[in-house]
């Protein structure tokens, strides 16, 4: 008998989703979803039946049980498999691989939010405060991640990674004309191998 699948309230476009994706390519889960194309920026969205918080990504199990937030999915997933975990269990190994993961979401997070201003919010309503503080909070973070670009590339793949992969993923995506590469040689170039990975390769989103 097969296995049902987890279902996956899925979007090509959402960072978060392709985190999620990343990481069950990564550990050798796709198989294992079934992907279910969903519009949440549509007036008629019927995300909320499935995530009363009205995002994407959400995992339905088997049960009906469903799990909302990217990072919960992620932590769910890396349970499943018998392979090296992607969220190390103890020590320092853990902490960083969780603090890039908060770097990573963050940085995306930032941008997400100044491509809301942009793109979502209704003209008249759309202000600079908020999102020049976003774009701070992004040089901020590219700055750090700079800085400790050869103990990402020198160190194992971690849930870190992927965040910070998907993160630059949708800087290129919504901010190419932001050429986030410019003063962070370190990171383009750790981009640069990591985007090459099958995990990255395949969950690309589509060119806008
Ligand atoms: N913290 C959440 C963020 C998910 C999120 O904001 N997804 C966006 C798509 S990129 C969404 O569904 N937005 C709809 C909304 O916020 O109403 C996660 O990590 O899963």
């Amino acid at each position: 008998m097969t296995q049902a699948k987890m279902r996956l309230r899925h979007s090509p476009n959402s960072p978060y989703v392709r985190k999620v994706m990343a990481m069950a390519h990564e550990i050798g889960l796709v198989d294992q979803l079934e992907l279910v194309p969903t519009f949440v920026w549509e007036d008629d969205t019927d995300i909320h039946k499935d995530n009363p918080l009205g995002k994407v990504p959400a995992l339905i199990l088997s049960d009906g049980t469903v799990l909302p937030e990217s990072v919960l999915i992620c932590l769910y997933l890396d349970d499943l498999h018998g392979g090296t975990k992607l969220f190390p269990d103890t020590g320092e190994d853990r902490i960083q691989a969780l603090r890039w993961l908060a770097l990573g979401d963050g940085l995306t997070n930032s941008a997400v939010a100044r491509t809301i201003e942009f793109n979502r919010r209704p003209e008249h309503e759309r202000g600079t405060w908020w999102p020049e503080r976003m774009k701070r909070a992004v040089t901020g973070t590219l700055h750090l991640l700079e800085r400790e670009s050869s103990t990402l590339t020198d160190s194992p793949l971690n849930i870190g990674h992927i965040a910070i992969g998907v993160a630059l993923g949708y800087l290129d995506f919504r901010f190419a004309d932001e050429f986030w590469r410019d003063g962070h040689p370190g990171l383009s170039a750790w981009y640069e191998d990591f985007a090459k990975r099958p995990s990255m390769v395949d969950t690309e989103p589509p060119k806008p």
